[in-house]
This record gives structure tokens, sequence and C-alpha cells, in this order.
């Protein structure tokens, strides 16, 4: 009798504790921007982590997963910092994601540390934010990965003997600026100038004029997702095509979010970046399509949001090798070294630095046969690692 009650007793705790277990959503705590400067990454990574769910579920291996979506408003990195420490104390979150700018996924490196949380980087760029903290694992590109084909390509392909380069003064800009100079120069390539611009509110003008007083054969840019509708503007306000200068950049200039509202001044432009909306893949046509249907035909894919929804993709494939049940060391462990198919080509995260290695394409901007200009790919870097700086 007395071993029958400590058995029944045994199986209706176990029990208690799946059914517990099983209520407590998995939650992931995505911190983009949703207002401000910046809304329009926020805006792509949000629509594609949702669409990542609409998908594969809300559940992954028994147990719910529950999206919790912060805007941080872009532009103070205290603010992410404390949403994140909130997420973690209160709201008791499995992850950390998004981070659309770099300098508030440095702020918030520590809280991962601390709290021992997976940071999921899925929109940042620069170089050195995976040494920050031994828990960030990024999905989204570096600027020195993306940069370094791009210097490489003007001067051996391009027929291009000098630059200037122009680029927002912050982290990201930083390393494109290194990354351009150094593979340009190493290809025979000559820099005349480099530029920064503040990163806030930028006016180009001023800049412009000094490049155009320097007659390089191309101007290089990086601006962050967002600006480069306005460098656009004035670029071709000042008529620098028309003293033969060409533009090259990196993709974030000629963003695909942008691209629909630009005219044939964004024609022929060559850049590099690891997605394109044009990309010719059976998994990306599937991704266009069902993104298009999601935001009602409002928005096109661009590159901040196949690094929200691969990031979604690494929560979830941690989360099955994992279990549902596992710690943040445990999940880490099954995200170092993940391989897989994303809309953009294949990618896969690095064991050792826990940063995305992925194939890097240059691009020309043309009108396809709907009427809209594309980035369309020609050329491919397989398998690229970040460089560093
Ligand atoms: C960053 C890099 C941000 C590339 C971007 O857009 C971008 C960054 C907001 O690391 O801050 O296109």
């Amino acid at each position: 009798m007395k071993k029958f009650v400590k058995v029944a007793l045994a199986a209706t705790c176990l029990m208690t504790a799946a059914v517990s277990q099983a209520a407590e959503p998995f939650k992931i705590g995505l911190i983009i921007p949703m207002t401000g400067p910046f809304a329009s990454t926020g805006k792509q990574i949000e629509a594609a982590a949702r669409l990542y769910m609409q998908q594969n579920g809300d559940e992954v291996a028994g147990r719910k997963i529950e999206l919790i979506v912060k805007d941080d408003g872009g532009v103070q990195p205290e603010a992410t910092k404390r949403i994140a420490q909130e997420l973690v104390v209160q709201d008791k979150v499995g992850v950390l994601a998004g981070f659309g700018l770099t300098p508030l996924a440095f702020a918030t490196a520590p809280i991962a540390t601390q709290s021992k949380t997976p940071m999921v980087v899925m929109a940042a760029g620069t170089s050195s934010i995976v040494q920050k903290s031994p828990y960030i694992v990024r999905t989204s590109m570096t600027l020195p990965q993306v940069t370094a084909p791009m210097g490489q390509w003007a001067a051996k392909e391009g027929g291009i003997k000098s630059a200037v380069t122009l680029i927002a003064d912050y982290g990201p800009g930083h390393d494109a600026e290194k990354a351009f100079v150094k593979n340009f120069s190493e290809a025979g390539g000559k820099v005349l100038d480099s530029l920064r611009v503040p990163m806030q509110n930028p006016d180009f003008s001023p800049f412009l004029q000094r490049v155009r007083d320097l007659k390089p054969d191309a101007l290089f840019i990086f601006v962050p997702s967002g600006q480069g509708s306005t460098l656009m503007k004035q670029f071709t306000e000042r008529n620098l095509a028309g003293q033969g200068i060409k533009l090259i950049g990196t993709g974030d200039v000629l963003d695909d979010d942008l691209l629909p509202a630009m005219g044939d001044e964004a024609l022929g432009i060559i850049t590099s970046q690891h997605y394109s909306t044009a990309h010719d893949s059976p998994e990306n046509k599937a991704y266009v399509e069902a993104f298009r249907k999601m935001t009602n035909n409002s928005m096109r894919p661009n590159f901040m949001s196949v690094g929200g929804y691969d990031g979604m993709h690494l929560i979830y494939e941690a989360l099955k090798k994992a279990g549902p049940n596992a710690n943040g060391d445990q999940l880490l462990a099954a995200m170092k070294g993940m391989k897989w198919v994303s809309p953009r080509g294949p990618m896969q995260i690095d064991p050792e630095t826990r940063d995305v290695v992925q194939d890097i394409y240059i691009r020309r901007s043309e009108r396809l046969a709907d009427g809209q200009i594309y980035n369309v790919e020609f050329d491919v870097i397989k398998e690229f690692k970040d460089p560093g700086i």
C-alpha cells in the first residue's frame, strides 16, 4: 500500500512537472528598431521572423515558442541594454535576438554574458561584435566580409584605377573603409581619399563636392540600411556620374527595401553583398513570394529580412538539437557549426568564431521584366569567412 502511494505520488509529480514545463513557453526577446530613422530594419526583421513562425509553427519539440518584440528606437545603446535586461530578468527569455545597429549590440553584450543567454545578432555588421561576448552568434554579415570582394573586383575586373571611400562614421563604416582600402590597394588600385560622414542625419553634399574635385574613377560607399535614398539623390544632384565617377559600394546603399522607389539613377551600379531579392534559387523564390504575400505586397524582402529569418531558423534548430528545455550553454553549443540553405544561399555558423560564413555576390542593378530595379548577381565568392580588419 505504502509503496503504491509513493509510486502514485511520484507519477503525479512527474506529470505536474511535465505539464508545467509544457505550459511555460520558450521566449525569444526580439529587440529591433520599429520606429526612428532605422525603422525599416526592424520592420523587415519582424516580418521575416513572423513568416518563419507561420511556416514552421509556434511549437518546437513539444514546447510552445513565444516571440516578444520590443522597439528600441535604434539610436540609444542604453535603451537597448535596459530592454535586454528586462527581457532576461522579468520575462526570462531563452534567447535575445535582433540588434539593428552595432552600438546597440555592443551595449547588450555584457547582459548576454552575465545571464548566459545566447544573443543572435540579426542585423549589425561590425566585425568585432562576436568578440564582445561568448554568447553572441551572428546571422547577418560582417562589413569586411561583404567589402573585401568588392575591393578586389573593382581593381581586377571593374577597370577602376582610382577611388575615394565615403562611409558612415561608426563601427561598420570604419570596417568597410579599412577592408576596401586594403583589398583595392593590394589589387593595384589607388585610394585618393577616405571621407567619413556623421552617422545621424547625414548631409552628403559637402563630401560629394570633395569627391567631384578629386575626380576618381569610382566612389566607394557604405551607409547603413535606410540612408541609401538620400545618398543617391545627392549623388545625382551633383551629377557625379556625368563627371565619369562610378558609384560602387556594399549592398546597403542599394538596399532592396529602397530600390522600388528609386529611378534610373540607380541603374548599372555594382555592389557586393550576401543577399538580393533577385537571388536565383528555388528557396529564395518561395521566400520572396511568401514574404510579399504576408506583407500584402507592401515590402520587398531585403538583406535585413534574411538575417531575421535565418536567426529564427538557428534558434528553432538549436532547440530541436539540444532539446526543448536546454539552457543557454546547451543552445549555444547546438548553434555552433550549424549549416543550412537559406534564401540567400548556403550558410553556416563558424563553430570557433560563432560568426556567419556565406557566399558573397557581386551584383549589377538592372530593370527586370516586372519593370522594377533589382540587384542582379553575376559573380560569387563561395563560403567566405569574415576576414577581420
Ligand atoms: C549596421 C551595418 C547597420 C549595416 C546597418 O543598417 C547596415 C551596423 C541599419 O552594424 O550598425 O546596413
